[in-house]
């Protein structure tokens, strides 16, 4: 392998490049999916990239997983039953798995490749693929929340951005099936996008959660390495308000190395720009 090789990167726009020196190829190999890597580096640590997209990085793989998880889950006042669409690293599985309240987690990733090789390079994020609570589904997630008869207290997509297989899960057939699987009280939280640089996408997400849900809203994080660095979840619920009906005190004394009360309310402040893209919808 000769030295340019293992350098890697993330082309953002077209026009933009992060570019990142990988001590190391750890794996590398075509799915029927994508093109999965797992490379490890000096300052990112270990990085999953799919189709050289950066999925995570061991560095600040926390935050993500934390935040998709921990906010609809302490808002909820009895999370249960769990569902997952995506999420093949297995970090969002982790943090779902702290809450005792579960009693089934599924999961539905549509990339056996990704599981594997994140169980074989990634224990970090791939720990829980044996958990009792955990069924792991080596399925299309569109196809199972238009087929599923199960109801959900959480929904959670976990999905890459919008390209290639992940294209249906920004859609709003998608969303109705997902609607339909939530119970009365059911919330749903998906990736969701750059505001600098996918603001088209935040836009069509909203547009399309606004119309099914009565509460719909961004929250933000940041991110080491994805594109602009700010990053979002769509929170989109039937009934509890996320920041009105969240109970600090429900927060247990379990440690995160991210996520606190303060950083669930403070996360829903949205930049004025966004907010005023959103009243139009
Ligand atoms: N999923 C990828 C989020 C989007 C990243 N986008 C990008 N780098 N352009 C993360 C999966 C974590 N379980």
């Amino acid at each position: 392998m000769t030295e340019t090789n293992l350098w890697r990167h993330e082309a953002y726009a077209q026009n933009v490049i992060l570019k990142f020196l990988c001590k190391k190829i750890l794996f590398s190999d075509q799915s029927p999916y994508q093109k999965v890597e797992v490379v490890e580096t000096d300052y990112f640590g270990r990085v999953l990239l799919n189709d050289d997209i950066i999925m995570i990085c061991e560095k600040d793989e926390f935050v993500y997983h934390e935040m998709i998880a921990h906010v609809p889950l302490f808002l909820h006042p009895n999370p249960e039953n769990i569902l997952i669409i995506g999420g093949g690293d297995g970090g969002t599985a982790r943090e779902v798995l702290k809450h005792p309240s579960i009693k089934l987690c599924h999961m539905v990733e549509i990339d056996q490749m990704v599981v594997d090789a994140c169980k074989l390079h990634i224990p970090q994020t791939a720990v829980s693929f044996l958990h009792p609570k955990l069924d792991l589904k080596i399925e299309d997630g569109v196809k199972f929340v238009q087929n599923s008869n199960e109801k959900y207290d959480v929904v959670l997509i976990d999905s890459t951005d919008p390209v290639g297989p992940a294209v249906p899960l920004f859609g709003d057939t998608f969303y109705k099936n997902v609607f339909n699987i939530l119970k009365d009280d059911g919330i749903v939280v998906a990736q969701g996008e750059s505001p600098f640089y996918n603001l088209p996408s935040q836009k069509s997400l909203m547009k399309i959660t606004k119309k099914l849900f009565p509460i719909s809203c961004f929250y933000h994080f940041g991110n080491m390495t994805y594109p602009g660095g700010l990053w979002s979840f769509l929170l989109a619920s039937k009934q509890y308000h996320p920041v009105k009906d969240f109970q600090k005190s429900k927060i247990p004394q379990m440690k995160f190395q991210y996520y606190n009360p303060d950083i669930h309310i403070g996360a829903f402040a949205t930049p004025s720009f966004l907010n005023k893209i959103i009243q139009t919808l």
